[in-house]
């Protein structure tokens, strides 16, 4: 098994860990190819404006479907991390496709993803999880993920809002980056890093001439269901896939999956 007990106590400490190459190069190909092709994922994607007005594009969708994506989310090496990370049975919150174009793709504030989740969206506990695998190479140039290591024992901070996007209390990210360190997540295509949903996490635009995408999938305790904004396979355990992706249609996501709209 790629994700062993090591992985688990670095998640529990740090509140976040890179699995490297938990997919193959092959896979990670058959779902940027999909991903860059796809009229349905362009059409869906929407702009999220930063502080100073730089654009990061994004879809995201809700339900699992038959796609290559679908079983992606499903596949039995996220889920499995995912259960053991969680303490239980798992459901798909959602899945996003982040795309940070070259020199236009804007920031993250920094936040946490429970501070949307509690605030917007309805979910009482904290039993929620991200999985950011790597679609293309992530560097620093190219604005990767930046986390702050150990933050999410600081439990929920309060967030307010900062141009389109939701960012934590500025005060306490400055307190925060006293006394934790501050980590940048380079990562090749194929590597997943697991984040806990109070990790303080944040990154800055792209001013290289390199795309920076990557596939979020979020998930939530099947217990946890959200009392607002429900969408069904936020609460259904995940049935596990453990098929080969190299060996499936290369179906993207079809126009009536739930796609959040903007
Ligand atoms: O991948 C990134 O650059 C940040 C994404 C993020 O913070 C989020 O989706 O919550």
């Amino acid at each position: 098994m790629p994700f062993t007990t090591e992985h688990l106590h670095t998640y529990e400490r740090d509140g976040y860990v890179v699995v490297r190459n938990l997919f193959s190069e092959a896979e990670v190909e058959r779902l940027y190819s999909i991903a860059v092709g796809d009229t349905v994922l362009r059409a869906k994607s929407f702009d999220r404006t930063d502080a100073s007005g730089l654009k990061t594009k994004l879809a995201l969708w809700y339900a699992l479907d038959d796609s290559l994506y679908g079983k992606f989310a499903r596949s039995a090496r996220l889920v499995e991390g995912v259960e053991q990370m969680l303490g239980g049975r798992a459901a798909h919150y959602h899945s996003k496709l982040m795309q940070k174009e070259p020199r236009t793709g804007g920031a993250w504030e920094w936040h946490q993803d429970y501070g949307y989740w509690y605030k917007n969206n309805g979910f009482l506990f904290p039993d929620m999880l991200s999985a950011l695998t790597a679609l293309t190479p992530a560097t620093k140039e190219n604005g990767c993920l930046q986390l702050i290591k150990g933050s999410h024992r600081m439990g929920r901070i309060e967030h307010t809002f900062s141009g389109e996007q939701i960012g934590a209390e500025a005060e306490k990210v400055d307190e925060a980056l006293k006394r934790m360190p501050l980590e940048y997540l380079e990562m090749n295509p194929g590597d997943t890093a697991f984040f806990h949903c109070n990790t303080l996490h944040a990154s800055a635009a792209n001013p290289s001439d390199k795309p920076r995408w990557s596939i979020i999938t979020a998930y939530n305790l099947v217990s946890n269901k959200p009392y607002k904004d429900i969408h069904e396979s936020s609460y259904t355990p995940i049935d596990p896939y453990t098929g080969d992706l190299l060996m499936e249609p290369k179906a993207g996501i079809s126009d009536t999956a739930d796609f959040l709209v903007k």
